[in-house]
């Protein structure tokens, strides 16, 4: 685990920052590596980005890895919505500096999803693609402003009469506080950092050979979600699987045609 916890963060989010060791084991790991790799990469975006991308394997349903299991005793608290598996290799740009609100737009509280993120492969020099986050509170403050911005133009997908806003953009001064105080862990195949995706992230660059990462995206068990936000995700054709999903359990009478 990570010491210092400025009691600020700890309000908007328990889990921001948190190292966790071990929690995938070798053997574990091997099926996993496995599975993905005799999955074919996603048609999406992310593919473009990435030697390998797999929006949604959904493989934290498989009895045989237990990974649902080893989250319930780690994250009691919280349910594993999705899950995404990424390949970088050295001519991969990777995200840059981002929230992820134009996927999870859904949940009523955003930045309370947590992600787990696991390397497959150690992460733990420049050069090894590792994950970089951070938690300076103007930091968090100014991707709270980038969620309000987002979730606007997410209601104005299904409400033409939301007027328009022009994008978020940070400044280079941002940028580059960004980069001074950003966190970037060392760590090993099979451990864990957790962080909230509200909270600005950015993978680092890989030099040789290829960085494998298995993730997964969390949401506490009396999470809500929004209905018009899901209906704008899904006309925009965003994280379908999981949409469709939510909306099935949630809102099943705005799917009857
Ligand atoms: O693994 C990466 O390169 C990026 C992961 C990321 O941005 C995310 O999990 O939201």
């Amino acid at each position: 685990m990570t010491t210092s916890r400025p009691e600020f963060l700890q309000g908007i989010s328990p889990h921001h920052g948190e190292v966790v060791r071990n929690v995938l084991n070798r053997e574990i790991r091997q099926k996993l590596a496995a599975k993905l790799d005799a999955m074919p990469s996603s048609e999406t975006w992310y593919a473009d980005i990435y030697a390998k991308a797999i929006y949604g394997p959904m493989v934290f349903r498989d009895q045989d890895l237990g990974i649902a299991d080893t989250i319930k005793q780690l994250l009691p608290e919280y349910r594993i919505l999705a899950d995404l598996y990424l390949e970088k290799t050295p001519g991969d740009d990777g995200f840059p500096f981002h929230t992820d609100f134009d996927s999870i737009g859904f949940m009523e509280r955003p930045e309370e999803m947590l992600t787990v993120w696991i390397p497959l492969t150690p992460v733990n020099e420049v050069g090894s693609g590792q994950l970089s986050i951070v938690m300076e509170e103007g930091a968090v403050r100014l991707s709270l402003i980038r969620e309000a911005n987002q979730l606007h133009s997410l209601l104005r997908v299904v409400d033409p009469t939301v007027p328009e806003h022009p994008p978020f953009q940070m400044t280079r001064q941002e940028h580059e506080y960004m980069e001074r105080t950003k966190f970037t862990p060392s760590l090993d195949a099979g451990d864990a950092l957790l962080f909230c995706n509200a909270f600005f992230h950015k993978s680092e660059g890989v030099a040789q050979g290829k960085r494998a990462a298995y993730i997964m995206r969390l949401v506490p068990k009396n999470a809500k979600f929004n209905r018009m936000r899901l209906l704008g995700l899904k006309k925009l054709g965003q994280n379908l699987a999981v949409v469709n999903e939510l909306l099935e359990q949630y809102y099943p009478d705005a799917l009857e045609p």
